[in-house]
């Protein structure tokens, strides 16, 4: 079925005039739908959703209308805009909130207009604000009734268990590519004491459970394009219950990197304390006093735990075959496993600065 089709499936007016692929996420397939409603162009989104990943799309789905409906009251509540605060999803003819086609799975957002996502902090203000979105996220589902939430990926960040499905792929070694790559594996391994460093702390009540976004990436935040302040925090299929040292430190690690996460030369890679100042400041502001002493010492922690966890799901995904993240060359996985290594070998050296720099709100 092509993009026209699916998009007859769903509940909007108009003549399809084009669909392009849009964005630079690594899991869905994002097209950018126009259509004309009586000679005035109007857009929105249509995902295919990776049903490799999301194994059960009707309580995926389930979870984005619930959580988008509260966000959208709280919003409202607040006197901003529910329509380019948070994302709205478009039903299908027959009410649904998703339309499958055989194995294919659909849905479609509004598109939020006069926006734009960054992959990297090029202006300034940018983290910042970004952090402010995450933020005010957590902060407006302080309340929302987390039991309520289906766990769409299963341990998502057990780092532990990331730990032991890593070794588990450098001992089937499928591809036959671990001894190119005994370096990392050792760098990640000689980790492996600290990877129970967050999950130790939510497991003895030391740490609180909150429901967070999990996938706090820079380009998961569309930026008002006049103002450049952050509108609306997007890619809420992970939306689950965590600890907010995982918000924090996947931002961080995406966000305050020096380099592009797939840069082939690992000498670009560096830690950005600026940055990295400038998002604590905006997350600690949009979070709006809310956090206790420990989420607050454990921020670095969480910084530091993202990023290895993540250099070790690229490299499990490379070692395994690429089948996790989408890749557009055969060393993508592997470079993107290096980025991340390297960075966690700078926030070691500047581990100090770091603690600092979050330590108060
Ligand atoms: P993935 O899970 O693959 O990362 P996302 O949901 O993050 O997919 O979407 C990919 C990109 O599409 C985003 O980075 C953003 O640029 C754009 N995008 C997604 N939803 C919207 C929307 N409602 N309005 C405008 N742009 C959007
Ligand atoms: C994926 O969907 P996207 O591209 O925002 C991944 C994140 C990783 C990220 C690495 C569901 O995020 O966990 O941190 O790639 N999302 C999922 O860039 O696995
Ligand atoms: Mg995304």
């Amino acid at each position: 079925m092509g993009s026209k089709e699916i998009v007859n499936r769903f509940a909007v007016e108009g003549d399809f005039i084009r669909a392009e692929e849009y964005g630079s996420g690594h899991i869905n397939r994002t097209e950018l739908i126009e259509l004309s409603q009586g000679g005035q162009a109007v857009r929105y989104i249509l995902q295919r959703i990776n049903t490799q990943i999301f194994a059960n799309v009707s309580q995926l789905m389930e979870n984005i209308v619930s959580v988008t409906s509260f966000l959208r009251d709280k919003i409202r509540e607040q006197g901003g805009d529910p329509d380019r605060e948070t994302l709205q999803v478009i039903q299908t003819r027959d009410g649904g909130s998703y339309w499958k086609d055989g194995a294919d799975h659909y849905r479609m957002y509004r598109f939020v207009e006069g926006a734009a996502s960054y992959d990297a902090a090029k202006e300034p203000g940018i983290l910042y604000e970004s952090g402010k979105a995450f933020g005010r996220f957590q902060q407006l589902l302080s309340d929302y009734p987390a039991d309520t939430l289906h766990e769409t990926i299963v341990d998502f960040h057990n780092t532990p268990k990331r730990f032991e499905t890593f070794c588990d792929a450098v001992e089937a070694d499928r591809c036959g590519r671990a001894a190119s790559v005994a370096q990392e594996i050792s760098f990640i391994k000689e980790r492996k004491s600290e990877t129970q460093a967050l999950t130790g702390l939510l497991e003895n009540g030391e740490l609180p459970l909150r429901v967070v976004h999990n996938d706090t990436k820079l380009n998961n935040v569309l930026f008002d394009k006049n103002t450049k302040k952050s509108l609306c925090v997007i890619d809420l299929d992970t939306v689950m219950p965590g600890t907010l040292a995982y918000d924090f430190g996947d931002a961080i690690r995406f966000g305050a990197n020096t380099a592009a996460e797939d840069e082939p030369d690992v000498s670009k890679v560096s830690l950005d304390l600026e940055l990295y100042r400038q998002y604590a400041s905006g997350y600690l502001s949009g979070c709006s006093g809310s956090l206790t002493e420990k989420e607050l010492e454990m921020l670095p922690m969480g910084a530091k735990l993202m990023t290895l966890e993540c250099g070790m799901r690229f490299l499990t995904d490379y070692l395994s075959g690429d089948t996790y993240f989408r890749i557009h060359h055969k060393r993508q996985n592997l470079d993107r496993c290096r980025t991340q290594l390297a960075l966690v070998a700078d926030m070691e050296r500047k581990w100090e600065q770091m603690a600092r720099l979050s330590a108060s709100e």
